[in-house]
């Protein structure tokens, strides 16, 4: 039996209208995004980091959890949280963002989770390096995938399912990987992974499988759902390339204060510092560029630090402003492999993966003073 979806079948579509659905509405209750105020913080504080979760979060016992490792592997493993925790420790800053981040400002929409630029977050993983346990284990010559299983079951595209998703064994065994069991200093809230998640840095969220319990040694490429689903196509039936890596993106904390509906911004005439946060899981960020009149124009911000090697580097830019009007502010992230954000829209049958620039609309008002 094969997990993919019959040729021409697509499970989700797309939408020509503007306006979410019910469906989109339920999803967007359950998977929250990070205010962009937060993009403040070095570390997004516990609760503010977006959360996707495709089916339900399931009820995860410490106690009597256990991971397996097996499949084509020499000594098959069995360990419980406490034997994770006895092994070596290592905490790690990570920005992580799904893959559809910015997926509703697509035209025409693909009807799925309807982010717009919040599903991103920055937290401190504490867990221990998967590769230790991978030699202990002994992969066998002919494995070519580790297939990562959660416990959480659902259907999805017709399809039922617990959550898969795998990775090469030369990606699995980087050294940056980690099995995670707490965040930001405390065990893993329930809806983050309770007990035990994967963390791949660098890549799109989709890869770093919550509520993991087994790990399985396969001879042939993974062609489960959640494999198959996250790949570039314009058409259902195209095969298209695997999403892996997030490409560059810059968001800035948006300036001044907003209107309750609309969200757009007011600042008062005078200077004004901008700053927000880029990342690129293809290279390290190498420059931002800011522009206040909508992508027409462009300027340096100044970069901070990286928080760490796989998470967010912050910038500042000072907006000078004179008179006052209506502006778009866009923050641009080029990586060191020459990356840069689109200012168009590049579109995917999914939403995935586009990473085009944030924009802001602001008015600038005379210094009236506020009510
Ligand atoms: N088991 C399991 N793992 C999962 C998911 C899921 O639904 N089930 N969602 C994935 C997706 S699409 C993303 S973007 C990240 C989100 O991680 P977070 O909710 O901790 O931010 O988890 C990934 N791991
Ligand atoms: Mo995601």
């Amino acid at each position: 039996m094969s997990d993919r979806p019959a040729p021409g079948e697509h499970p989700d579509g797309v939408s020509t209208s503007q306006e979410v659905s019910f469906e989109e509405l339920q999803l967007s209750q359950r998977n929250h995004g990070m205010q962009l105020e937060g993009l403040r913080y070095d570390v997004t504080p516990a609760g503010m980091h977006y959360l996707l979760i495709h089916f339900d979060v399931p009820e995860g016992d410490a106690a009597t959890w256990s991971l397996s490792v097996d499949g084509l592997v020499a000594h098959r493993m069995r360990l419980s949280i406490d034997d994770l925790r006895s092994r070596p420790t290592v905490t790690m800053p990570v920005t992580l963002e799904c893959a559809g981040n910015g997926r509703a400002l697509l035209t025409p929409r693909p009807i799925s989770q309807p982010w717009l630029t919040e599903a991103i977050g920055t937290a401190e993983w504490t867990g221990t390096p998967l590769r230790a346990i991978l030699e202990e284990a002994g992969v066998e010559e002919g494995a070519v995938e580790l297939v990562f299983r959660g416990v959480d079951h659902g259907i999805q595209g017709g399809v039922e399912q617990d959550y898969e998703r795998s990775l090469t064994i030369e990606d699995a065994m980087r050294d940056e990987v980690i099995l995670a069991y707490e965040v930001n200093g405390a065990p893993l809230p329930p809806q983050h992974g309770f007990p035990l998640r994967l963390v791949v840095p660098g890549w799109y969220g989709m890869t770093s499988v919550k509520w993991l319990t087994e790990i399985t040694a396969v001879a042939e490429p993974f062609e489960g759902y959640q494999q198959l689903a996250y790949r570039f196509r314009q058409r259902p039936e195209e095969d298209g390339e695997p999403v892996t890596r997030m490409r560059p993106r810059s968001l800035m904390i948006p300036p001044g204060f907003p209107d309750f509906m609309t969200r757009k911004r007011f600042v008062d005439v005078g200077s004004i510092e901008l700053s927000g946060r880029a990342w690129s899981g293809l290279g390290s960020i190498e420059r931002v560029e800011v522009s206040t009149d909508g992508g027409a124009t462009w300027a340096g911000a100044t970069l901070g630090e990286p928080v760490s090697a796989y998470a967010w580097t912050p910038w500042t830019f000072v907006w000078d402003t004179s008179e006052p009007g209506e502006f778009e502010l866009c923050p641009r992230a080029t990586d060191a492999a020459g990356n840069t954000q689109p200012t168009e829209q590049p579109w995917n049958l999914h939403g995935f993966a586009n990473n085009l620039v944030q924009r802001v609309p602001v008015e600038v008002r005379a210094p009236s003073g506020r009510p």
